[in-house]
């Protein structure tokens, strides 16, 4: 049905609304069949449409109780009404519009407008979920003043809260009682949030800069308020880093966040009342791991935020998604930085955006930073739109410095504050703030695709000069196969033989000389000449990635490593670990095809087991280098990838160091496994990330003792980190081991859907061959629930996104098996359906009986009546 339904946004169709809406009053009548909304709107005509009399006011999925204008009820022939607007005609410059609906939060399976999770009510607006609330002007660029008037029964729903301060509240007749907020900023409708029903509140406190009292409260389920110390905390350090880095102070005297358990996505910045998936609330050290409290910090921390850069500054459309996205993710990635370890966090993000969009790059559903279009933009929150849009946000950082990239923030407030905005005026904002010619910026954020730096470089004994070449290209994608040159601040520097940086001058009177220089790479094609380099370097390339751009340069194994031991920059150091794997592994896969045996050297080897024993190093970053690359980032250097050959031949490059390193790794496990008790600090993380390093390669040696030390430490751990690491180990060997842990370990949390969450995903990433019959058979577990987000992420999306060797099983059953789930999802959420089906797009990447496998369910789908636009979109995409 919606295939020919399905319209086409475009941005340069954008035009300025009729009508602005200066103050809404939303009046909210929960009860237990249906819901009653009354939204009474203050309209004017926009000051840029003089002549307009019309208004289609965006509203889908309730039902139209009545219309009045300036008090006067409207009968059926003076409006229209279809299924997605409802259409007003000879209107006044300004007047009043009530419009009365109803809606059936207790029915809403999508997790869009208003719905209830665990029985307690709340809301999701962002993007287009206001408009299954009432009918209203739906659009980032119409901001206006909330009041929100909510009734319910007080036994169920003792609890009511909405943006702003709540300056209103009481008890009425028949156990049923009110609330009223106002929120006194200006905001878009997607901003808006409610919630109602049970929930306890953990409060504190925090005193801004200028020593205004903001009272801080977490609500949730009773049974939880244990474990909402961590986000807590987190949110009082994010509110200081804001002030202290960008001197940007909290406006409201309150900031509320309510953790749900069925939320499409992590969390949202609805203003004042964040609405949060309650995975990235709750931390104890039994139910969460290291990864688990970073994140919560970092999400609490961007959706903080976002409260300056996104609320009191949006986005004029969401084609603008990455003004707001890109850049609180750049926010919340300095925020992780700044508490941790820098160079950690940045390999961390570097390896994230590798692996996710370098791929969404190179697959059909490729797109800028700004996309010029979509069909639904539910889609477009995207690795590419956040995870590359911060990218590009740091491209600035990189080029004005941390002091120019500061006023260029600073007067972008100045100027928008309050305004929905644009991309160029961000661009605008910091060119201004530095008097700096930024237009070739603009390149980023038109088009899609992973620039290629082609560096070659030519020495000059004679004349002691160094030349560095670099060639750009871009490969082609679906906005576009002629690609302008991108302006690429390459960070590099240059290792003399004794693996020293050497100082790099252009000429004799460099005043910028230092031993890294980053070279504005401008052109298509671009030479930069160093002078007095007494011997022939070896350069260190993209330090601290500093363009999203892939390079090439013919790196002997010797030249890595060369870099694995000396670059001394941290993440240059470990970037030579992750390329000479990849590169071994590249030749091992085509050694295995040729029918060639496979090995891997001795000093391949020893230069691992260098970082392991490095003594200097710190934890962290030792395991990091031992981590190599996973097999999707190997598919996505070969055509015509073959998912068994991938993992076979990286299982034996790990088994192979891991048999070459045993003594190191016995002896690093066993100086790390020592009874400590559990910190969230840097120092404590690093020991138990290496030690968990050691304990996955060690498991790749098939013996008995290993799964015994395995157990050992699932048994023994005082954190979930350690246990789950063990536990994670244990999934991909077929022992007796497994089995009880796994037993163990849901006996112990089979009443905690989080940790629940854990065993789901450990065991649908196996490896092990049938991990298809165990996924399936998990959905009959009592604890999995196919309508909540959290269990499909962790059991289905798991399997489909991170588990290559099982969801491309040679037989298709793995296509099969999800293109069956998804069909049915998409009757329910299509949002998450569609983020599943993402899985089959990168057909046209694998071997060729595979990919026509993956495409005859893309088609399936495509075929399936009642698609929703979500999943039509990525299916039509992927076929074409
Ligand atoms: N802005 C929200 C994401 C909304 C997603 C809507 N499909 C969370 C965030 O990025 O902070
Ligand atoms: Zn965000």
């Amino acid at each position: 049905m919606k295939q020919g339904q399905a319209q086409v946004i475009r941005l340069e169709e954008y035009q300025v609304p009729f009508y602005e809406a200066e103050t809404i009053h939303l009046n909210v009548d929960l009860n237990d069949e249906s819901t009653i909304v009354t939204s009474t709107v203050k309209y004017h005509r926009h000051p840029q449409q003089p002549d307009a009399t019309t208004l289609a006011l965006h509203g889908e999925s309730q039902e139209l109780l009545s219309v009045k204008i300036d008090g006067v009820l409207l009968d059926e022939n003076s409006y229209e009404l279809d299924e997605t607007h409802l259409s007003l005609r000879d209107l006044p410059q300004a007047f009043e519009l009530e419009v009365q609906s109803r809606i059936y939060p207790q029915k809403n399976t999508s997790l869009e407008g208003l719905y209830q999770s665990s029985g307690n009510y709340c809301t999701q607006c962002e993007a287009e979920g206001f408009r299954k609330i009432t009918y209203f002007l739906d659009r980032p660029d119409v901001m206006s003043i909330f009041t929100t008037r909510m009734t319910a029964d007080k036994a169920t729903n003792p609890v009511l809260l909405s943006n702003g301060n709540c300056i209103e509240k009481g008890d009425l007749d028949n156990g049923r009682h009110f609330a009223v907020w106002h929120d006194p900023f200006i905001k878009p409708a997607y901003l808006f949030a409610l919630v109602a029903g049970n929930l306890s509140c953990v409060s504190d406190e925090y005193t801004t800069m200028s020593g205004r009292k903001v009272a801080l409260e977490i609500y949730t389920e009773a049974h939880n308020v244990s474990r909402c110390d961590h986000a807590m905390q987190s949110l009082k350090r994010a509110m200081k880093w804001d002030e202290e880095r960008f001197g940007l102070e909290y406006d409201l005297d309150i900031y509320m966040i309510v953790a749900v358990d069925d939320f499409n996505m992590g969390a949202m910045e609805n203003k004042g009342l964040n609405v949060f998936n309650s995975k990235l609330v709750f931390a104890s050290p039994d139910t969460a791991t290291d990864v688990d409290y970073i994140n919560i910090e970092a999400v609490i921390g961007h959706e903080y935020f976002h409260n300056w850069t996104g609320n009191r500054v949006t986005c004029r459309d969401w084609f603008q998604l990455s003004l707001k996205e890109g850049l609180t993710v750049f926010r919340d990635q300095e925020f992780t930085a700044d508490l941790h370890s820098r160079p950690v966090k940045r390999i961390e993000d570097v390896r994230m955006l590798r692996t996710h969009q370098f791929a969404e790059d190179a697959s059909p559903m490729a797109h800028p930073i700004r996309p010029a279009s979509f069909i639904e933009i539910n889609n477009f929150y995207t690795v590419t739109v956040y995870e590359k849009g911060a990218e590009v946000v740091r491209l600035y950082h990189t080029l004005l410095g941390r002091e120019g990239f500061r006023k260029g923030m600073d007067l972008y407030f100045e100027r928008h504050d309050g305004q929905a905005v644009t991309t160029e005026d961000f661009l605008a904002a910091m060119a201004d703030a530095n008097e700096a010619d930024l237009s070739q910026m603009q390149t980023w954020y038109d088009q899609a695709g992973t620039p290629e730096v082609a560096v070659t470089m030519d020495y000059d004994a004679a004349n002691k000069r160094c030349t560095l070449n670099f060639v750009q290209s871009c490969p082609a994608t679906p906005e576009s196969d002629d690609k302008a040159p991108f302006l690429i601040p390459f960070k590099l520097s240059l290792l003399n033989p004794q693996g020293k940086t050497i100082v790099l001058k252009t000429d004799d009177n460099d005043i910028a000389a230092d031993t890294q220089r980053v070279v504005k790479i401008t052109e298509q094609q671009q030479s930069v000449t160093f002078v007095d380099v007494a011997e022939k370097p070896l350069p260190s390339l993209l330090c601290d990635f500093s363009a999203p751009v892939k390079y090439h340069f013919d790196y002997s194994t010797e030249d890595y490593i060369f870099l694995m031991q000396h670059d001394s920059d941290d993440f240059n150091r470990w970037e030579a670990s992750q390329r000479l794997a990849q590169q071994l592994m590249l030749q091992m896969l085509e050694d295995r095809k040729a029918g060639r045996a496979i090995g891997v050297s001795p000093e391949v080897v020893n230069a691992y087991q260098q970082v392991l024993d490095n003594q200097d190093l710190d934890h962290a970053l030792r395991a990091e280098a031992l981590s190599l690359p996973g097999e999707s980032d190997i598919a996505g250097e070969v055509a015509e990838a073959d998912p068994e050959a991938i993992h076979e031949v990286r299982e034996f490059f790990i088994r192979t160091l891991a048999n070459g390193m045993r003594l190191s790794l016995d002896a690093c496990y066993d100086s790390l496994n020592q009874d400590e008790e559990y910190a969230i600090d840097a120092a404590s993380m690093g020991r138990r990330r290496l030690k968990n390093v050691c304990l996955s390669y060690l498991a790749s040696i098939d013996d008995e003792m290993i799964h015994q030390q395995c157990f050992a430490q699932f048994e023994n751990a005082n954190n979930m980190t350690d246990r789950l690491a063990a536990l994670s180990a244990l999934a991909d060997i077929d022992c007796p081991e497994r089995t009880k842990a796994l037993e163990v370990f849901e006996t112990q949390w089979k009443d905690n859907p989080l940790v629940m969450d854990k065993w789901f995903m450990i065991q649908a990433g196996s490896s092990l061959p049938n991990t298809l019959e165990q996924v399936k058979a998990l959905q009959s577990h009592p604890s999995f629930d196919a309508n909540n987000p959290n269990k499909i992420r962790s059991l289905i999306g798991r399997f489909a996104m991170a588990n290559p060797v099982n969801f491309h099983r040679a037989d298709g059953e793995g296509y099969t098996f999800l293109t069956d789930f998804v069909i049915d999802l998409d009757t329910r959420n299509p949002q998450v359906a569609s983020r599943l089906v993402r899985a089959l797009a990168k057909w046209r990447q694998l071997e060729p009986v595979r990919a026509q496998l993956m495409k005859a369910c893309l088609e399936r789908i495509h075929q399936t009546n009642g698609i929703s636009n979500d999943v039509f979109e990525i299916v039509d995409k992927s076929l074409s």
